[in-house]
């Protein structure tokens, strides 16, 4: 069926928008998301794993030499890193790793270099937006204080210790190796990580702390560059497991229902809210549960699997059956959204992610059966004739579509679906890992210095 779903979504998306960011599949055009400034082809970048794991092998054909003819870093474009970095980095390294194909690698390798500049600051904390033609960085204007982003320069290390392990050149690896060390020589507030940080000053901005957006995969990364080092990075893997302490401390709370939730942490004072990006947080829990210390293995498959049961509920306590872009429990209310600019659903992936997750750790078929409900209720609610739209009121008895089909959809969304109904040996977790966009990149297993070969 996610072969079916990424079919349809493709295919408008060639006929309606091939070459440029998006689909508008309402409107059947193109979408340009200022993310990527005039970078071109997000979507085609983004969806090349998935065409060649699902064995659409026309399709990446057709990808692969639009890549080749027009994708070009060398325009005139403010882009975010961490947005280029996360969908066509980690896109083109994914590829490169699968196929083989050279092209993916220079790309990847070229792409790389023109993110360098954003690290030139003071601390080395790189800027959240850069100039790739001129080099000149800046932070968001709404950023406390002009802060960096604590999930926009925590996701690059991945992606990063890839360039270098693929161009022989160790520059790559060294930025995010020092962003590292800024964040160890720091205070913690509680052993929290806040948001936002000062690029020039190197002191944390505004306390405010999340799991989901503005931190979320931060926090991921620290697990995963431990996991894909084969487990050498003792200096991530102390960090995840810290951070993961803390926010056990801080920030998980239970309703009276019994949802088990992650709040968000304003310097100090709970907000009884979670974010649907939050979501991911089950699967990483019960990823990482293998490697916690001190026998605390089942407790944090169980802490996934708890998080899982209430973003299935954020699900169900909806109409349409597809969770809100954030939930609360507070003002009488559990897991439902209580406002109205929180009520949309933008085609996420975190929570068909974490089902994966779980299943692939657990077994438990209920996992299966809760990613069903979301097929079904994609294909009800956000199947347009034009492709896949997410929804402005997931509460409604009406869809109105946002006009969007997310890139991410195509990279993640039908990406996890599909991982969901196939077997544990289509990726297997002990040789790859998945980047916070769903691209996978391999383990760098310690006996295999010059590893080029895939296991798949
Ligand atoms: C994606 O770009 C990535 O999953 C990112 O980590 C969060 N936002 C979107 C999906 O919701």
């Amino acid at each position: 069926v996610s072969l079916q779903m990424m079919k349809h979504a493709w295919d408008n998306y060639k006929r309606y928008a091939w070459g440029l960011n998006e689909l508008k599949p309402i409107s059947k055009q193109g979408h340009s998301s200022n993310l990527f400034g005039n970078i071109q082809g997000a979507t085609i970048v983004d969806a090349l794993d998935t065409l060649y794991i699902m064995e659409m092998k026309e399709e990446f054909k057709e990808a692969k030499e639009w890549v080749e003819k027009n994708l070009d870093f060398n325009v005139n474009a403010e882009i975010s890193v961490f947005e280029v970095n996360i969908r066509f980095v980690g896109g083109l390294l994914s590829a490169y790793y699968l196929s083989g194909e050279e092209v993916f690698r220079k790309k990847a390798v070229e792409l790389g270099e023109k993110l360098l500049p954003a690290f030139n600051t003071p601390t080395g904390i790189p800027w959240a937006l850069l100039n790739i033609k001129s080099g000149i960085g800046r932070n968001w204007p709404w950023a406390s204080g002009g802060s960096s982003i604590l999930a926009e320069f925590g996701t690059l290390h991945l992606e990063f210790v890839h360039l270098s392990h693929l161009s022989g050149n160790p520059v790559f690896a060294e930025k995010v190796m020092n962003i590292r060390k800024v964040l160890n020589r720091l205070d913690k507030p509680e052993g929290l990580y806040p948001n936002y940080l000062n690029p020039s000053s190197g002191q944390w901005g505004q306390h405010h702390v999340s799991i989901g957006g503005l931190g979320d995969s931060f926090y991921e990364y620290l697990l995963k560059a431990w996991l894909m080092s084969d487990k050498t990075d003792e200096d991530g893997k102390k960090m995840y497991y810290d951070a993961v302490q803390a926010i056990e401390t801080h920030l998980i709370r239970k309703s009276s229902g019994g949802l088990t939730y992650i709040a968000e942490w304003k310097g100090g004072l709970l907000e009884h809210k979670m974010g649907h990006l939050t979501c991911f947080a089950g699967g990483m829990f019960a990823l990482g549960a293998d490697g916690a210390p001190s026998d605390k293995t089942g407790h944090h498959i169980e802490l996934g699997a708890e998080i899982t049961r209430t973003c299935h509920e954020s699900y169900d306590r909806t109409r349409m059956k597809l969770g809100p872009e954030a939930f609360r429990f507070d003002g009488g209310v559990e897991a439902i959204a209580t406002r109205q600019n929180e009520k949309y659903y933008i085609l996420r992936p975190e929570v068909i992610e974490t089902y994966m997750y779980m299943w692939r750790l657990t077994h438990d078929p209920k996992y299966r059966e809760w990613g069903w409900e979301a097929v079904e209720a994609l294909e009800k609610h956000c199947r347009v004739d034009g492709g896949y739209s997410g929804l402005r009121d997931v509460y409604n008895n009406h869809e109105s579509h946002d006009d969007v089909q997310q890139s991410f959809f195509l990279s993640e969304t039908l990406k996890y679906l599909y991982l969901l109904f196939s077997e544990d040996d289509l990726l297997p977790f002990e040789h790859w890992v998945f980047n916070t966009e769903a691209h996978p990149l391999p383990v760098l297993h310690r006996d295999d210095g010059n590893k080029e070969e895939n296991q798949k």
